[in-house]
């Protein structure tokens, strides 16, 4: 059998080969690109609550239209063939589909998803669900939130009536999104949608969140064909310590555990990792973890999905750095529970207008550290890309070559993760289209296709054109 480090080749002009059957690939989320918030039984979700508060999203944002995708949908997936992806990630709007959280589905909600997954069926796309990219029903979190174990109760009925209406046409699930970020950012720090500050209830939501992970996986293998594909996402932090004193590299190793481990941990492993434990010992005893939970969450996985944008650089506190790590905006709440002995730092490099490094090697470390912990399992790039200062000019032109770089040197370091022994099989640029990106409102623009907000025409940016030509050969031109 050729390996897939096998099939991979680098040329002396620099252009790499990928293996022959490299998926490639974009991503969306619901509440992003969507719009259409009260259309079709549709009911208010954390974020469009969130977004309506005063103060949290910039400029007051909301999801309300979006980029009209909803209304708009065969028009992007014509954009996809355009582009020749061979396969599109979106997620699925809880709200949209069971609009309390719980009860029967809404057969328009789920219309939705069974034409655009035709759609994309019809012109040779292959679709990938996300049954989770942040939109929990307003009415489960009015009644607890992931923090309580009837959201991951909630979420597994869910995920069957997904999987029951849209088994037979999507072959490859991911439960949930980022969990760190809906525990952490959601429940920790504030900076996302509940907006509660609650340490404690942030380690309760990632244990939940967690369970809600394994209860799908098992409802989703029940109702569908052998050979669908099962996973989730993690937006694994590649964290390395300021210096090589023991200190240092002590608080890598507790942001690990609370931003890695603890998902990785139960899911792929069966247990929370000890020194989890001892270091949140004062805010909690865990008791949360009911008997059998960790058999419920550890379910074989077909792969990981992996996203990344930039390395996470920590040292023991010495005043200079701060709590916050990701430029996910700044609250005086840590997204870090009992990690207050641990100071975030800017890594160097140039930035995105995110204000997050550009660091292609900590894609690579970061594929090898996973190839090495967990040797049997695939990975897939997930999401991978960067936000830049677009705009359009005067001949309509949107030309953004710091992103083509940016996605380069990145498809580089999976190319050399790939001839190293990693068992990457695909990527999946984020995003399609410039979004809703979540605090930030519009501000930011990740996409490959620029978005006219105000009459929601699509400019594809120079970019969308040269990933369609790396897509369509599968060859990464040399720098
Ligand atoms: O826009 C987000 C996405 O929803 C989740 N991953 C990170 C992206 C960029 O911040």
């Amino acid at each position: 059998m050729v390996t897939a480090a096998q099939q991979s080749g680098s040329a002396i002009d620099g252009t790499r080969t990928f293996p022959k059957n490299f998926l490639w690939g974009s991503a969306t989320a619901s509440y992003q690109i969507e719009g259409a918030a009260a259309e079709d039984g549709r009911t208010p979700s954390i974020w469009d609550t969130y977004a309506r508060t005063p103060g949290r999203v910039r400029n007051g944002d909301t999801g309300d239209i979006a980029t009209d995708h909803y209304h708009r949908w065969r028009e992007d997936v014509a954009l996809m063939a355009e582009l020749g992806l061979g396969a599109y990630r979106f997620s699925l709007a809880w709200p949209r589909i069971q609009p309390t959280g719980r009860g029967p589905a809404v057969q328009k909600g789920l219309d939705f998803y069974r034409r655009l997954t035709d759609e994309l069926l019809e012109k040779g796309i292959q679709p990938v669900a996300t049954l989770y990219h942040w939109d929990l029903p307003q009415e489960l979190e009015d009644a607890g939130g992931w923090p309580e174990r009837a959201t991951a109760e909630r979420f597994a009925e869910y995920a069957a009536i997904a999987a029951d209406a849209l088994g037979d046409r999507v072959k490859t699930w991911t439960t949930l999104n980022e969990p760190w970020c809906s525990a952490f950012l959601g429940y920790g720090s504030g900076v996302h949608a509940p907006g509660r500050t609650d340490p404690v209830a942030a380690l309760r939501a990632a244990h939940h969140l967690n369970l809600a992970h394994g209860l799908a996986v098992q409802a989703v293998r029940d109702r569908t064909p052998a050979g669908t594909q099962c996973s989730v996402t993690l937006n694994i932090h590649h964290v390395r310590p300021l210096t090589t004193r023991e200190a240092d590299v002590d608080a890598a190793r507790r942001i690990d555990a609370l931003a890695n481990r603890v998902f990785t941990g139960p899911m792929l492993q069966g247990a929370y990792p000890e020194d989890l434990f001892k270091d949140t010992a004062p805010l909690t005893d865990w008791s949360f973890v009911a008997d059998g939970d960790l058999e419920r969450i550890h379910q074989p996985l077909d792969f990981l999905g992996v996203n990344y944008y930039t390395p996470t650089l920590v040292s023991e506190t010495d005043g200079s750095g701060t709590h916050n790590s990701d430029g996910h905006g700044n609250s005086p709440h840590s997204p870090w529970p009992a990690a207050d002995k641990v100071s975030f730092h800017q890594p160097p490099g140039t930035t995105t207008a995110m204000g997050w490094a550009v660091d292609a090697t900590g894609l690579y470390d970061l594929l090898r550290r996973l190839s090495q912990d967990f040797p049997r399992l695939p990975l897939v790039i997930t999401e991978n890309g960067a936000a830049f200062d677009d705009y359009a000019d005067p001949e309509g032109r949107v030309n953004d070559p710091a992103r083509i770089a940016y996605v380069r040197d990145h498809l580089a370091a999976v190319h050399r993760a790939i001839a190293d022994g990693s068992d990457v099989r695909g990527y999946f640029l984020w995003s399609l289209l410039d979004n809703f990106e979540w605090a930030h409102g519009y501000s930011k623009r990740f996409g490959a296709v620029y978005v006219d907000y105000p009459t929601g025409t699509r400019i594809p940016k120079a970019s969308a054109r040269w990933y369609a030509e790396v897509a369509r050969t599968g060859v990464l031109p040399g720098a």
